[in-house]
């Protein structure tokens, strides 16, 4: 019995969201003949599905978020000022309370916050190591002439590892990094926290503490994605030593105090549907970005953001360091995991932070990579059950840039990315019951073929034909 209640004592207690809902937007489920049309039509490309035709979207938690009745209160006090409108110093003072970097430059979303980081600090010929490499992330990195070297721990490649911090950086694989090419070829070091393209795998505080000692030994900057930090101080709060008794808030300033500054895109983590930032501590690096922003994106003080945006952003970053919405966010991705643990579907392990991803080459291992299972596997879940993912494999790794040749990620995965505050659990069990019955039917699946295939980030519009 509890002493203070006189109930009998419960050993699990379940969480339930800390909202209710207040607009509801309606979606249609589609005919299999419909769908079947729509994927022909997108050359079996999720992306180039419209939304229309999609019944359960999980493409992406990328500005798919519901904002709070605060956020769209906010979004009524926009100044839009073209120069100092009031919202971005309500932006500037969230990300210094939360995040505790010195200087914020805005920016449309966060491939403009890489676009301007990689043009300040990068010269051709450098190197940038990182924990995995993100498509835009790399993408910007190599177009302002630099080599990306992933010096991720090796687990982060295995589906089945059970590591608690896949995301970790291989300290001694960035030590021989700096010692091979040197610290002067080497402007920074970009650290992703959680790690998309690994499975949402969380960094742990041990680890960024010793890549800052190390980088700091070697003169060498230490930039964080910041993308889904506050997803990553959560799982440190969970799986950490150490950390159970301490907020998430706090965990998030404590991360970001062992980096220089951070890109950021704020539809993730940030609840809004559109908006990112670059932030730095160090005042000429400042200075030259938001002389640069200004080429790019817009003024210092609105970087390619409405006055609106910058408000209902600068209410995201408080509302998503609250303890009950992170717990309540990744909980409902756990338990979509969950279900498909415990009917054997193979996915990767431990589940990620934003997303369940599918192991494709485990799903479909009569397949060729070259044949892109993962792609075939995200158009066959379509098909079946009219649910959106995303293709996180082969077509996304892209080309080496010197051979001209498909990366062969070892990954081949279909990412299952849970929009925040948007879906219930009833749509989780209908998107478990797609997954089941597609993995069922798995050995008569057929792969793809390339037929159109674009110069940048292939993976947003690229065209197949099915085998
Ligand atoms: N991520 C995602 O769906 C949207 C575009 S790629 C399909 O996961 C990280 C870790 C990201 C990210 C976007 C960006 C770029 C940077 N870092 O999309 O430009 O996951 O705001 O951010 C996407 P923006």
């Amino acid at each position: 019995m509890n002493a203070t209640t006189d109930r009998p004592a419960r050993r699990h207690r379940s969480w339930a969201e800390p909202w209710k809902v207040k607009v509801v937007e309606p979606i249609r489920m589609t005919t299999r003949a419909e769908r079947e049309r729509a994927l022909l039509e997108a050359g079996f490309n999720t992306f180039l599905l419209r939304s229309e035709d999609v019944y359960i979207d999980l493409l992406t938690d990328s500005g798919t978020s519901a904002m709070s009745d605060s956020q769209w209160a906010g979004m009524m006090l926009g100044d839009e000022a073209y120069a100092g409108s009031r919202n971005f110093y309500h932006l500037e003072d969230a990300v210094r309370r939360y995040y505790g970097y010195r200087h914020v430059v805005p920016t449309h979303q966060g491939r403009g916050a890489e676009n301007i980081l990689s043009k300040v600090l990068i010269k051709p010929g450098d190197t940038v190591p990182g924990n995995m490499y993100f498509t835009t992330t790399r993408a910007h990195q190599e177009l302002a002439g630099a080599n990306f070297v992933d010096v991720i721990v090796r687990e982060a490649h295995d589906p089945a590892s059970d590591l608690p911090f896949k995301g970790n950086v291989d300290l001694a694989a960035l030590e021989a990094l700096i010692e091979r090419v040197g610290a002067s070829r080497i402007p920074y070091l970009c650290l992703a926290a959680t790690v998309n393209m690994a499975g949402g795998q969380p960094v742990s505080m041990a680890n960024i503490r010793a890549v800052h000692e190390l980088a700091r030994r070697y003169g060498i900057r230490v930039m964080l994605d910041a993308t889904r930090a506050v997803e990553n101080a959560y799982f440190i709060q969970q799986r950490e030593a150490g950390f159970a008794g301490r907020s998430v808030a706090e965990i998030l300033r404590e991360f970001c105090s062992y980096s220089d500054g951070c890109t950021m895109s704020g539809k993730k983590d940030s609840l809004v549907n559109i908006g990112g930032w670059l932030a730095v501590n160090d005042a000429a690096l400042y200075e030259e970005a938001s002389n640069l922003v200004v080429l790019y994106e817009g003024l210092h003080t609105y970087g390619g953001m409405a006055g609106r945006d910058m408000e209902a952003m600068a209410r995201g970053i408080e509302e998503s360091v609250q303890d009950d919405h992170i717990r309540a966010r990744i909980g409902q991705v756990e338990y979509l995991g969950e279900k498909l643990l415990e009917a054997g579907v193979p996915i990767v392990r431990p589940i990620g932070g934003h997303a369940v991803y599918l192991d494709a080459k485990a799903f479909y291992p009569h397949l060729d990579q070259e044949q892109f299972p993962a792609q075939a596997l995200a158009a066959y879940l379509y098909e079946a059950s009219g649910v959106r993912a995303m293709e996180r494999g082969i077509v996304s790794a892209g080309r080496d840039r010197a051979t001209g040749r498909n990366h062969h990620p070892a990954l081949e995965l279909v990412r299952l990315t849970i929009p925040r505050r948007v879906y219930t659990q009833a749509h989780m069990d209908v998107t478990a019951e797609a997954v089941i019955e597609t993995y069922e039917q798995r050995a008569s699946a057929r792969g793809l073929r390339l037929v159109y295939e674009p110069k940048y980030l292939r993976f947003f519009q690229a065209r197949f034909a099915r085998d």
